[in-house]
């Protein structure tokens, strides 16, 4: 693997050695020569590989090998689609799927047990997937940059071209591994070059890597400009209702899938932070949507429409325009009007992928449209993959999130799988952390991420500890009381982060544009509708009835919880409510006092965190030990950056002190 110049993440195989030697493999159902399956009998020699460091004979001729064990690989209609049953005994295993893509699934999860270090004869392991779309979004630009990338430039892009590599296929390995079965290439924000993707100046390089993703079950998407027909057509508009440009559309969707039949569909960021889009034609984004769609439905092919709509050039003075109402209001009114193949994506809350903010209510808020959850790996406003944050605890959360919107049926997992209403599609999305770093991740430790979204898009029932714990089973070797200090640092490093952070979900103190570290004014008095209302007083946003009304965007159950600053969670009061410095919170803590202690225990957790690290030295390899110690040097440097602006300001600010007399500034 170094020679390539990557690790293999979690695809290690190096744990125990239970599974060595020779094997058969019986097919019964299954082509042997299908792509997906190849590929799955190339990854299970792989595994074996790995675990002996030999070769090993892999034949299809039981007769001739009668000592060696057999996988047996058997279609079976009556399990649901993309799911398998894995079964072992001391002489074998046996898979069966009703498709492909389980039975590739299969042969992961039977690697991932014996990694995981369960012995033939205990796995036993029967699983169909949560939800339908299990994506990863790419905001890689095709100059090479990667917008919020944290890990290097763009494997897929370099200087205006497509690059296919070794390396291309190792991610498609790794996507198959966690059960991803859709990867949009590009950015949202589709500008310049990337428009292109759609012509065939590109269109020999996009068929070919649609054929190393469909090699592991994967669908490849493109983000697509919705300006298309002006910038690549020579048309005055792209008004979705104008005849000219459906029929641009047509003759474009015509071409694109002719060329690439595989093609899963479209990506659309529209009017949103410049983008553009139907609003510009007084048109809806229903409209826009829906055009795209009705196109393409004829390829089979999907659009996948994303509700971050809202109002960027806002005035700070205003205090009745509320950016995190925005959502709900462009998208709950036209709920039913959206054909069947478009989805829309949802940011999992109605701000944008802060540590901490409500549940965005169009979740189940929309009853009568596909929908899919948004989430961010990348760890824009999270650290940057410098600072430590497990994110498996964030999206669990929003996941096990009641919404009130069906009796018994009625969280964000519900809803996002189908299961809630019935919809046609549904899922996860992610916008993914990797970049052409040696290690993928740039922090090696936020792979756990990466590993952590797929395994939980695929089973929403496991907790962030069980994801934690394969995760480091299989990616390192650690003894059994190493492996618990390093779960217990992942899931204690959200919370620390947003100790030092963010306090009771007031956000966006960070540094404008950057995203990183503190400035509690940076966007105070911007126009991104991002603001914290402190003053000598009190801080927060009053989103009441009394206030900008969001909380009545909730189901009456969450809208009334919401909008009483005594049965609000006490995690989100700021962003619920505007609370004076000297509110006693439920612990008795005032909420001044509160600032204090949680970004002076905030700085000293985040140390705790790298003298654990320190503690593991000899168990992780030398280059891993390196890169990631330098990175918790960063985080502490960071989090006391952050400690001593945010006290020094809100001290400043109300006047009052510390009662426990410690330094501020
Ligand atoms: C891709 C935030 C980010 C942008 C990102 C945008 C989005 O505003 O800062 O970089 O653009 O979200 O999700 O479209």
């Amino acid at each position: 693997m170094d020679a390539n110049n990557w690790t293999q993440l979690w695809l290690t195989y190096q744990r125990i050695e239970d599974i060595k030697g020779d094997w058969n493999i019986s097919y019964s159902g299954f082509d042997m020569e299908h792509r997906i399956v190849e590929s799955g009998v190339y990854e299970f020699r792989n595994a074996l590989e790995g675990l002996t460091g030999e070769n090993v004979i892999i034949s299809q001729d039981e007769e001739k090998n009668q000592n060696a064990s057999t996988l047996f690989l058997v279609r079976d209609e009556g399990i649901p689609a993309q799911g398998y049953f894995v079964d072992s005994d001391e002489k074998g295993a046996t898979i069966k799927a009703s498709d492909e893509n389980g039975l590739l699934y299969g042969i992961f999860a039977l690697i991932r047990n014996v990694a995981c270090g369960k012995r033939p004869g205990e796995i036993r392991e029967e699983k169909s997937p949560s939800n339908p779309l299990r994506m990863m979004n790419h905001w890689d630009n095709m100059d090479g940059s990667i917008e919020r990338g944290y890990s290097g430039n763009s494997f897929f892009f370099e200087r205006n071209n497509i690059i296919i590599s070794r390396r291309t296929r190792d991610y498609a390995r790794f996507m198959a591994s966690i059960g991803i079965n859709g990867v949009v290439i590009n950015n949202v924000n589709v500008k310049d070059a990337a428009s292109y993707l759609i012509t065939d100046r590109y269109f020999d390089k996009v068929k070919a890597l649609s054929e190393i993703f469909a090699d592991f079950g994967i669908k490849l998407y493109l983000s697509l400009n919705f300006a298309s027909p002006i910038e690549l057509g020579g048309l005055p508009v792209c008004d979705p209702m104008s005849k000219e440009v459906i029929d641009w559309w047509k003759d474009k969707m015509k071409e694109v899938y002719d060329q690439i039949p595989d093609l899963g569909g479209f990506l659309v960021k529209a009017d949103s932070e410049g983008r553009p889009g139907p609003f510009t034609y007084g048109r809806t984004q229903a409209d826009g949507a829906n055009m795209l769609a009705d196109i393409i439905a004829p390829y089979g092919g999907i659009i996948i429409w994303r509700c971050f709509v809202y109002n960027c050039t806002q005035d700070w003075r205003d205090r009745k325009t509320d950016r995190a109402r925005a959502g709900y209001d462009y998208f709950k009114e036209q709920d039913g009007d959206y054909h069947d193949n478009v989805i829309l994506q949802i940011k999992n809350g109605p701000m944008d992928f802060q540590i901490r903010e409500a549940v965005s209510p169009l979740l189940g808020g929309l009853t009568r449209t596909n929908q899919m959850l948004e989430v961010q790996i990348a760890q824009e406003y999270t650290g940057h993959q410098i600072d430590l944050c497990y994110l498996i605890p964030l999206y669990k959360e929003v996941l096990d999130f009641h919404t009130y919107c069906k009796e018994g049926c009625d969280t964000v997992a519900d809803v996002v799988s189908t299961r809630t209403f019935g919809n046609r599609l549904g899922g996860m999305a992610a916008v993914i952390n990797t970049g052409n770093d040696y290690n993928w991740t740039g922090n090696d430790l936020a792979a756990a991420n990466t590993y952590g979204f797929g395994r939980l898009s695929f089973d929403t029932s496991l907790s962030a500890e069980q994801i934690a714990r394969e995760w480091i089973k299989m990616t390192y070797q650690l003894p059994s009381d190493k492996e618990d200090v390093l779960t217990d640092m992942l899931l204690r490093s959200r919370e620390i982060y947003e100790k030092y952070t963010s306090f009771l979900g007031i956000g966006w103190m960070v540094t404008p544009g950057d995203h990183y570290g503190p400035s509690v004014d940076g966007y105070e008095y911007s126009r991104w509708g991002t603001y914290h209302r402190a003053d000598h007083l009190g801080i927060g946003v009053d989103r009441t009835d009394r206030g900008t009304g969001y909380a009545q965007q909730y189901y009456r159950q969450n809208a009334e919880m919401y909008n009483d600053p005594e049965t609000c969670p006490e995690e989100l009061l700021l962003f619920f409510h505007h609370i004076p410095y000297t509110y006693k919170l439920k612990s008795g803590k005032t909420l001044i006092q509160y600032i204090y202690d949680s970004h002076f225990e905030g700085e000293k957790e985040a140390e705790e965190l790298s003298a654990d690290w320190k503690g593991l030295e000899p168990y992780v390899p030398d280059s891993v030990f390196e890169r990631v110690s330098e990175r918790f040097d960063r985080q502490i440097t960071n989090a006391r950056e952050w400690r001593d602006q945010v006290n020094s300001y809100f001290f400043r600010k109300s006047g009052i002190p510390d009662e426990k007399g410690r330094e501020i500034y």
